[in-house]
């Protein structure tokens, strides 16, 4: 006999215990700060705690309204912000040829047709690794890559010891991580292919703790704003003249790779990154005296 209960995807049960957690989480510490001691020490410690409550909510409600957070990374001038504006198909972030544009993190968002599912996508610019002095840069990275559900880490050629070192760092996030091959217009077919299989072959063995945990299918090649090529355009009476065309963005592959993740992880990362952050908070008030 069939059952009269519909069938929940594993997906959705973790997304709903995450979300009931998180709730019994809050009202847990809420008390705590509704029913104020007395005495200095204790109104500080309060404000502390609140703080704390506050990322708890924070994550309820990047579950609830289900935002799904890509923070990009990479040194200066691959293309990081020309990669965001190419997926949310408008040049929203400021991009240039000068290294350090991006100064600070900044998002846009993006909201992706995934079916059945509408997920409202943050995507997070951060500035060049190389470009902010190092103790900030490694602060900020690690602050940024904590928030997010999935890293993009952009390169533009071979990859370079600096970024090797600054992939392994990401890793300890703990999060999917897409290696996005950009600028791929400005090699030849032979060469760009080449440069490919040198990177599959890199993260092939990835059993070796040495090594970036990636596998060899999350690399992916795109143009996000490939350089303009001289065309001839003939005119009607004979006229022949050539000018400069900017090709289109192609970041296809890229797009369907993270419709493809949020479709059958989504809501899974979404709970798992939301009872971490929770999980955090909760261990900084048990610290609290
Ligand atoms: N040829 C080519 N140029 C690109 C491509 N993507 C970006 N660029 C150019 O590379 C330069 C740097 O791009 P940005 O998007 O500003 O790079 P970024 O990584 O955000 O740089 P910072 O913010 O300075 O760290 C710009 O002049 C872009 O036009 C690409 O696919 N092909
Ligand atoms: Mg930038």
């Amino acid at each position: 006999m069939q059952s009269g209960l519909a069938k929940v995807k594993p997906q959705e049960s973790h997304f709903n215990r995450a979300r009931v957690s998180l709730r019994q989480a809050l009202n847990r510490y809420s008390q705590f700060v509704r029913l104020p001691k007395r005495g200095s020490a204790s109104i500080e410690l309060q404000a502390a705690v609140k703080a704390d409550l506050d990322q708890i909510s924070t994550a309820l409600d990047k579950l609830n309204h289900s935002v799904f957070r890509v923070a990009v990374f990479g040194l200066v001038s691959r293309g990081k912000s020309a990669v965001l504006n190419a997926l949310v198909g408008q040049k929203l972030l400021q991009t240039g040829p000068l290294n350090g544009v991006t100064q600070w993190a900044r998002s846009v968002y993006w909201s992706p047709p995934v079916s059945g599912e509408p997920f409202q996508v943050e995507l997070i610019d951060t500035p060049g690794l190389d470009e902010i002095g190092g103790q900030a840069r490694a602060t900020l990275a690690r602050e940024v890559a904590q928030q997010a559900d999935l890293i993009l880490f952009v390169i533009a050629g071979d990859l370079t010891r600096t970024e090797y070192r600054a992939l392994m760092e990401l890793q300890q996030a703990h999060k999917p991580l897409i290696l996005v091959f950009n600028k791929t217009d400005l090699y030849p077919d032979r060469d760009r292919q080449t440069i490919y299989e040198k990177l599959q072959t890199l993260f092939a063995s990835s059993g070796d703790r040495y090594r970036p945990m990636l596998s060899p299918d999350d690399i992916v090649m795109v143009a996000a704003d490939p350089a303009p090529v001289e065309v001839r355009v003939e005119w009607e009476e004979g006229r022949v003249t050539h000018e400069w065309e900017a090709p289109p963005p192609d970041v296809d592959e890229l797009k369907q790779k993270l419709l493809d993740i949020l479709h059958r992880d989504g809501k899974s990362l979404l709970a798992v990154n939301a009872l971490r952050q929770a999980r955090e908070s909760e261990a900084a008030i048990a610290t609290k005296p």
